[in-house]
């Protein structure tokens, strides 16, 4: 805002009016949850879930959204990129959960968890794919890629949510997912059909939200883990590997709990040479409707790494990547 004092050429006032460009939550304007960063170019597309839940209903999200930003500062709303009932075969019942894009081939997909139609109820995750990052996606296959049916290791109804996928060095695409059960399948290169069968990783104390990344020669898997200590609300871990299919090492935690909410969900990139950690807590208000479990916020940390690969662990602030990353880390930074 100007500032015009008596008799004096007219000023301006260089101080930001609302929250710092990178402080947390990124995302003041909605309710956003499960992020899930994609690097294409000198863009990052960030897609997130939708809280709209009301009073103490726990989860109510019938959309996906995204975002996009040249400098992870300063984010552009790209609206709604697919509603839970762009699949046909999906109930209404607004279980559009964590979901994750990637780019194969000059196309996106996006792997979202939804609840499938009788008789195969029970959380069933599907593809949109669109040619843009911003989308809007529609369903790649007209039925669901994995169905409550075809996991059965663990709990029945809600075990296939939170799916990620990552593409390896050689092409080859992989999808991991699963609700107490860790679930890994390759894809097919058309990205739309399983290609072999389904296993399950063993990890401690995994919950949820599995996020794949390659750094150097070493496979992260970092989760959503809740154990004794943090009693009820889940924190994040990770494991490292030498290949996909594993042996996974459990390496410890990468945060605490969250604020306000029992959930806390990962998603991490490298970009522009540095690497970032993003999450959510519940936090912002808007209007009356305070933080909760229901409705989240979209957060972000640099994320450092010891030379020995391991993850030093992340402080969730306010100030978030409004302010420099650490210079003593940098030497740390590359593998
Ligand atoms: O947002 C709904 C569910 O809560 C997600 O699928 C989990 O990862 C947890 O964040």
């Amino acid at each position: 805002m100007p500032l015009v004092a008596a008799g004096c050429a007219p000023t301006v006032d260089h101080r930001p009016i609302g929250p710092l460009a990178g402080s947390n939550p990124l995302i003041t304007t909605a309710f956003t949850a499960d992020p899930a960063p994609l690097v294409v170019g000198d863009t990052v597309y960030l897609y997130t879930s939708h809280d709209k839940a009301a009073g103490k209903v726990l989860f109510a999200m019938d959309d996906w959204l995204a975002f996009s930003s040249k400098d992870l500062r300063h984010w552009q709303s790209l609206g709604p990129v697919m509603h839970e009932t762009d699949f046909a075969w999906a109930t209404d019942t607004k279980s559009a959960w964590a979901a994750q894009a990637v780019e194969k081939d000059g196309k996106f997909y996006f792997y979202a968890p939804v609840k499938h139609k009788e008789p195969d109820r029970g959380f069933a995750i599907g593809v949109g794919v669109s040619d843009n990052p911003a989308g809007p996606f529609v369903d790649a296959r007209g039925s669901a890629l994995v169905t409550n049916s075809m996991t059965t290791a663990g709990r029945d109804y809600d075990e296939d949510i939170d799916p990620t996928v990552f593409i390896d060095s050689d092409g080859t695409p992989w999808l991991m997912w699963g609700h107490f059960t860790c679930y890994l399948a390759r894809l097919k290169p058309n990205m739309v059909e399983l290609d072999g069968p389904i296993t399950t990783i063993k990890l401690p104390n995994y919950t949820e939200g599995p996020w794949l990344f390659k750094r150097g020669d070493l496979y992260y898997l970092a989760y959503a883990s809740i154990d004794e200590v943090a009693q009820g609300a889940e924190r994040i871990a990770y494991a490292t590997a030498p290949a996909i299919t594993g042996p996974w090492s459990y390496r410890g935690l990468i945060t605490g709990k969250t604020r306000n909410s029992y959930t806390i969900h990962p998603g991490i990139i490298e970009f522009k040479g540095q690497w970032y950690f993003f999450y959510h807590d519940a936090l912002l208000s808007i209007g009356d409707l305070k933080g909760a479990t229901g409705r989240r916020a979209v957060a972000v940390e640099y994320l450092y790494f010891n030379p020995d690969g391991t993850i030093r662990p992340v402080e969730q602030t306010d100030a978030g990547i409004s302010v420099p990353p650490r210079r003593s880390d940098a030497a740390a930074r590359r593998p």
